[in-house]
């Protein structure tokens, strides 16, 4: 059976960018895979967080991804700072990649934006620590939203050079699995930007607890252009509020642009929005209802994380360790 991994950062409350983008494709993956998830808590404060926030939004993003579907008794949920392994074998890849790799890194840039000098040095190593919280479980396939694409591929240039440099077959190749028709939802006020939980506007995304009324003035106030909606998938070019739209509604429908079109082509945006509206409210109702539940107990949602962190540090521990014997160390 083939191993899973992937994580989410606790910077804020999951979003429908989150959710289409990987969460949702998380839920099916176990069925017929060994899976890995992590709230990587970690990656999180690459950028400055609340340490009274922070300790919050992890909790509710465990309770969040659980309401989703993710089962973390048959597979492991588990917080990433809890495992010591991810930050060792970190360390080592700082020290396999090389700066001009990072230095082409296109999150590094959006996330620095102009100020660059300012921005940590964690934030820019942060693909580092990614290719480290998957290679140290020699996971093989990495269900990601469409941004994360880069970061894979920077993981396994680590992974050839690490066994180049150590002579040794020893990290696995990685499969990105970028899924679906919204693996890359941008933000309702700027079609050309990617929705994030740390957008300053809250406008600009659906979170997973927001309510049925939120939903429907977000997606009522969302950016658009005075057209119709086309026929056909090709009218959506140079429109990309309308094809962001329409690409979240297929991924809600499981069906495609042009399934979307066929069936709304001609009609204005008005009477579009309050179906996918709809369509949005009767997905995540239930989830911000049953995360509501969950974090009702929060030393269960704690627990959860804890105890996947021992399963997962039975994992990484053997595997971090021989990573550090092909590079020399002394055994412990
Ligand atoms: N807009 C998006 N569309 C599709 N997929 C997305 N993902 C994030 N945004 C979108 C995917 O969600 C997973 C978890 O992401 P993350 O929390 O680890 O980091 P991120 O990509 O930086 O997400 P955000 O929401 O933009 O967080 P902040 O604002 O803190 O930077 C990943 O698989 C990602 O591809």
């Amino acid at each position: 059976m083939q191993r899973i991994f992937s994580g989410i950062q606790p910077s804020g409350i999951p979003t429908l960018g989150n959710y289409l983008g990987a969460i949702r494709n998380w839920v099916p993956l176990q069925a017929d895979h060994e899976c890995i998830y992590c709230v990587v808590d970690l990656h999180a404060i690459t950028q400055w967080q609340e340490p009274s926030l922070l300790a919050r939004q992890t909790r509710e993003l465990a309770a969040s991804l659980m309401a989703c579907g993710i089962d973390p008794v048959g597979q492991i949920l588990f917080l990433q700072s809890l495992v010591p392994e991810h930050a060792e074998l970190a360390w080592i890849f700082n020290c396999v990649a090389r700066l001009g790799w990072l230095n082409r890194m296109t999150q590094f840039k959006d996330k620095a934006g102009k100020d660059r000098e300012n921005a940590s040095a964690g934030l820019y190593v942060y693909p580092n620590l990614m290719a480290a919280d998957i290679l140290a479980y020699h996971a093989t396939r990495v269900p990601v939203g469409d941004d994360q694409r880069q970061h894979l591929e920077l993981a396994n240039d680590i992974a050839q050079k690490f066994n180049h440099d150590f002579g040794a077959d020893f990290f696995p190749a990685i499969e990105p699995l970028i899924l679906g028709p919204a693996a890359r939802v941008m933000s309702l006020r700027d079609g050309t930007k990617k929705m994030s939980k740390s957008d300053t506007s809250d406008q600009s995304r659906i979170n997973l607890n927001d309510s049925a009324a939120a939903i429907a003035q977000k997606i009522r106030r969302a950016r658009t252009d005075p057209e119709p909606l086309p026929g056909e998938p090709a009218g959506l070019e140079g429109r990309p509020e309308a094809r962001n739209l329409v690409g979240i509604y297929a991924a809600l429908a499981d069906t495609d642009e042009a399934g979307v079109l066929s069936q709304h082509g001609g009609k204005g945006f008005a009477a579009f929005k309050e179906d996918l509206a709809g369509l949005l409210i009767a997905t995540i109702g239930p989830i911000a209802a049953e995360t509501g539940r969950l974090l009702a107990d929060p030393a269960h949602v704690d627990g959860v994380l804890r105890g996947g962190a021992e399963r997962a540090k039975r994992i990484a521990g053997p595997i971090v360790a021989e990573a550090k014997r092909l590079v020399g160390f002394l055994a412990a």
